[in-house]
């Protein structure tokens, strides 16, 4: 019996690694190659590489390195070099933007002049980055999709570390490098401005968080649901009709009355996933800027009632009788 093996199915493959498609332009600029891997096989394809250097991708890698070094050591150096302590506090270690006195000036290096430094190189790194996802995508004349993608996270990195320090007025606003400080920050950032739950966007921005992950879900369920038919070899699958296509389709019409398409379903996922940091990153525009309490905007706009109206008046526990002095 012929079976159909191409590379949309799981079977591994071996042989002489592919280059790809032929592009002249490019073809001196790929490292090594190429390799067959068995593990790789198990999670995707089996060849690896050979990989696209290029100066955007060797530069991004090695402003990233800077970053990542800057942050480090100076951990590091915040434990007095003790290597045990690195590794035993690192969760807790801090780098730290600049204290509000500084406003947009640069500090001394030790009270946020490193945080500047490190900030930028990472910021370069990730632009860098994503200068190399699109230009490799119109080399190939492949759309543009997962730069654009891409982008929406890089606006709200933007809006949190760069452009709104700027619009308050200090580098002080924005988010420490480690992995607990960042989660205290944005603790901390939910607190000052009154509960970001009150913040319209903030909600947006977690509607399409849950829904990417349902969308997802629903999608990866359905596709693997019929590979028994072929589901997973998409393409033939969007001109043969009868088989896993037409069934996948008509389950959820089946039982919910709609169903996406081959095509449309992958927009759905492109735009909920792309939507969630773009209305985050305006809402934290917004927060501090435009919008100083949350709670207090949700109440003027009959969202949140006052707290009386809610519950009763509390006294205040010191002053009962027999309360502790
Ligand atoms: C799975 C793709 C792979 C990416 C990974 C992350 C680093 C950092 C650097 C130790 C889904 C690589 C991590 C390079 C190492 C040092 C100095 C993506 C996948 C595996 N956060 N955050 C995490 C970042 C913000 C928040 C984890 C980055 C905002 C909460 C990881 C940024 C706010 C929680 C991390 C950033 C916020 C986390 C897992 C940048 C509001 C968690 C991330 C550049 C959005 C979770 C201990 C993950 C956790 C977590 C990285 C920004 C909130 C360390 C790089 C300021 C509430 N964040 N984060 O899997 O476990 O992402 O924290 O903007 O609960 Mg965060
Ligand atoms: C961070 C985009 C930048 C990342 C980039 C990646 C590298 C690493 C390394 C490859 C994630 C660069 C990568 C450098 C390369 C390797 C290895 C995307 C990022 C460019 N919240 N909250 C959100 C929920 C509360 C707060 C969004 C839920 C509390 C703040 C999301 C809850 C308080 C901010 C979300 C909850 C609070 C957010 C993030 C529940 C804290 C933001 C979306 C159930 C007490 C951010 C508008 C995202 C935002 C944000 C979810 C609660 C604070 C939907 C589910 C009330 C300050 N929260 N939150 O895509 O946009 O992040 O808000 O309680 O800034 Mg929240």
């Amino acid at each position: 019996m012929a079976e159909y093996q191409n590379i949309f199915t799981r079977v591994a493959i071996h042989g002489p690694a592919y280059p790809g498609v032929p592009l002249p332009r490019t073809a001196g600029w790929r490292a090594g190659k190429g390799w067959m891997s068995h593990l790789a096989s198990r999670i995707g394809d089996a060849q690896v590489g050979p990989i696209y250097l290029g100066w955007t991708g060797i530069a991004s890698i090695l402003f990233g390195f800077a970053a990542f070094e800057i942050i480090g050591l100076n951990m590091w150096a915040s434990v007095h070099w003790s290597i045990l302590q690195f590794i035993r506090q690192l969760p807790w270690l801090a780098l730290e933007p600049p204290p509000p006195s500084y406003g947009l000036h640069f500090p001394p290096l030790a009270q946020g002049g490193w945080w500047l430094i490190a900030g930028l190189c990472l910021t370069i790194s990730v632009i860098l980055w994503w200068v190399r996802t699109y230009r490799r995508a119109r080399e190939l004349q492949m759309g543009t999709h997962v730069a654009w993608a891409f982008a929406s996270a890089i606006w709200l990195f933007l809006v949190l570390g760069f452009i709104r320090p700027l619009l308050m007025g200090s580098w002080g606003e924005a988010v420490p490098f480690g992995i607990f400080p960042h989660l205290d920050w944005t603790a901390a950032f939910s607190l000052r401005y009154g509960n970001l739950f009150y913040n319209p966007f903030h909600a947006l921005s977690i509607a399409f968080l849950y829904g990417s992950t349902l969308i997802f879900a629903m999608h990866a369920g359905t596709i693997m649901s019929v590979t028994r038919f072929g589901g997973d070899r998409e393409v033939e699958q969007i001109i043969d009709r009868g088989t896993a296509s037409e069934r996948a389709a008509l389950f959820w019409r089946w039982t919910m009355g709609f169903n996406a398409t081959m095509e449309s379903i992958h927009r759905w996922a492109w735009w909920f996933a792309v939507l969630c940091p773009l209305v985050g990153g305006i809402g934290i525009l917004l927060t501090g800027t435009v919008v100083d309490n949350w709670y207090l905007w949700a109440v003027k706009h009959h969202v949140a009632p006052m707290y009386p109206h809610a519950f009763p008046p509390v006294a205040d526990p010191a002053t009962l009788p027999g309360a502790q002095p």
